[in-house]
């Protein structure tokens, strides 16, 4: 009984910590141990993931021939086995192949390349829009469609998480979307350059102040998703995480209309607070 405890308790602990890896791979973050790049979740991030794939199949082939002939020309070309070396030193026909293949295999590449990156910017048929504005160093959200309310969202501390938040990637106030919409997403920021990175969303796009930054997603899977800023933007750089849920339509219509209430009430306190300010500035 106790030796087979003894056996089993080991098991136990591995079927756990792969439960909570897959549980954690699942979850829309980096996890320990992960390979490749994580689940993605919308069709950028899914053609990202295949055009990553196509470029380590070519990658690979490369980095074996190239590695295959150094080893060749190593051993056939030696002193010892060469001892007198030919004075040749031009071939024509060689020179038009090693032009002419990397060019081949550079438009290979550059067809899937920029049929992603149109495929990345061009919105189609819109859904609704939110607004994302990163300041130092928090980022703000704004749904101009669901009435216009706005709200901040700033990283949770480390002692004030509740079990199961991740470190620097749990916010105050999660961005909710709804799943299965076509989501225009406007990215600006309001002092310095920073960047709306969402690895399973394949978005990373920089917030620059003074411009409107756009793109889209477009989420096929609920859940929960973690990102960071992505360009460095002062001390705070690495603690203002990005964390959205994805809901149902209904939860999200639900979410939608009770913080319209929420945040409309909170914009009045910070719109009193705000008047003040102006006025003093103004004096
Ligand atoms: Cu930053």
């Amino acid at each position: 009984m106790t030796a087979w405890r003894i056996l089993l308790a080991p098991m136990a602990l591995l079927g756990t910590l792969m439960t909570s890896l897959a549980a954690r791979a699942d979850h829309g973050m980096a996890h320990p141990w992960q390979m490749g790049l994580q689940t993605p979740v919308t069709p950028v991030a899914e053609q990202i993931q295949d055009f990553h794939n196509l470029l380590l199949v070519i990658i690979t082939v490369i980095a074996v021939f190239v590695t295959l002939l150094l080893l060749y020309v190593m051993v056939k070309f030696s002193a010892k086995n060469n001892p007198t070396p030919r004075t040749t030193t031009h071939n024509t026909m060689l020179e038009v192949l090693w032009t002419a293949i990397p060019i081949v295999i550079l438009v290979v590449i550059c067809i899937p390349s920029f049929k992603l990156l149109y495929f990345a910017d061009s919105i189609k048929d819109a859904e609704m829009t939110i607004k994302a504005v990163g300041h130092q160093w928090y980022w703000s959200y704004e749904y101009p469609d669901h009435g216009e309310f706005t709200f901040d969202a700033a990283m949770v501390d480390k002692e004030d998480l509740q079990s199961g938040q991740p470190r620097l990637l749990t916010t105050d106030e999660a961005v909710v979307i709804p799943v299965n919409t076509n989501i225009r997403l406007l990215i600006a920021a309001d002092d310095v350059l920073h960047a709306w990175a969402m690895p399973a969303f394949g978005i990373k796009l920089d917030a620059v102040p003074g411009r409107l930054g756009e793109t889209w997603m477009r989420v096929t899977k609920e859940g929960t998703y973690y990102g960071q800023c992505s360009e460095l933007c002062g001390t705070g750089h690495g603690f203002m995480p990005i964390m959205v849920k994805v809901v149902s339509k209904a939860a999200f219509a639900e979410w939608a209309k009770g913080a319209k209430e929420e945040f409309a009430s909170r914009d009045e306190k910070n719109g009193v607070k705000l008047a003040d300010a102006g006025g003093k500035t103004a004096e």
